[in-house]
């Protein structure tokens, strides 16, 4: 599948504040986002695989793929387009085989060491993770700031999807230093207004790719 995506959402229950998941993941839809994660951390399978089917007819109304965090076999079975994993999680060769050599596989980058490591070149886009550092995922290493950013966009050409505490007033900054696709949770999950908070920032980053 083609990368193509500005404005990734990424979904975290807690982060919704108490409102419910799918109303928040279809305001998310509404206000623009173009590629949704869907990110559980505490849920069994059979409740994980629930959640990603009715994740996938939503996401499906607004031909929006759907990603699975960490588990191919959640993917497999509510028919999601691609799967993203982290340097701890299965790696890129348990993915494939499971689910085929042209399986979208998304992979997150901690360190510019990440880039030259087994599997690494198969990935559909590189997770860069993460550019600040975030209260939304205390346990990241460092932060790869906008310097890293900018080294690691002249060492490859893959799709690099920015993560880590992006919000509307840095989302230009870091489009500008090379981010293809910028990957929120709390900017919109936690927002008031999710659909105003995703269309807020995707005409940012539209017109920091346009300009
Ligand atoms: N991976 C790296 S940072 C992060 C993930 C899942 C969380 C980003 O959350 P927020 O609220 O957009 O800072
Ligand atoms: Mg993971």
């Amino acid at each position: 599948m083609d990368f193509r995506f500005s404005l990734y959402l990424v979904t975290d229950q807690d982060a919704c504040l108490g409102r419910d998941f799918f109303w928040v993941l279809e305001e998310a839809l509404k206000g623009g986002v173009d590629l949704v994660q869907l990110r559980e951390k505490s849920l069994g399978p059979n409740a994980f695989i629930e959640k990603a089917k009715k994740a996938k007819d939503i996401c499906m109304k607004y031909q929006v793929p759907l990603v699975i965090n960490d588990d191919p076999d959640v993917a497999r079975a509510s028919g999601a387009d691609a799967v993203h994993i982290g340097q701890k999680d299965c790696g890129m060769m348990e993915v494939k085989q499971e689910l085929g050599e042209d399986y979208p596989v998304g992979l997150s980058l901690d360190q510019m060491d990440d880039l030259v490591k087994m599997g690494a070149e198969q990935a559909w886009y590189y997770g860069v993770s993460p550019i600040y550092n975030t209260p939304t995922k205390p346990d990241t290493l460092s932060e790869w700031g906008l310097k890293g950013l900018c080294h690691l966009r002249n060492k490859t050409n893959k799709p690099l999807v920015a993560i880590g505490n992006i919000k509307p007033g840095n989302a230009l900054s870091v489009i500008k230093n090379g981010a293809d696709c910028i990957a929120v949770v709390s900017a919109i999950c936690s927002a008031d207004k999710p659909a105003q908070s995703a269309s807020e920032l995707r005409n940012i980053i539209e017109k920091a790719k346009n300009g």
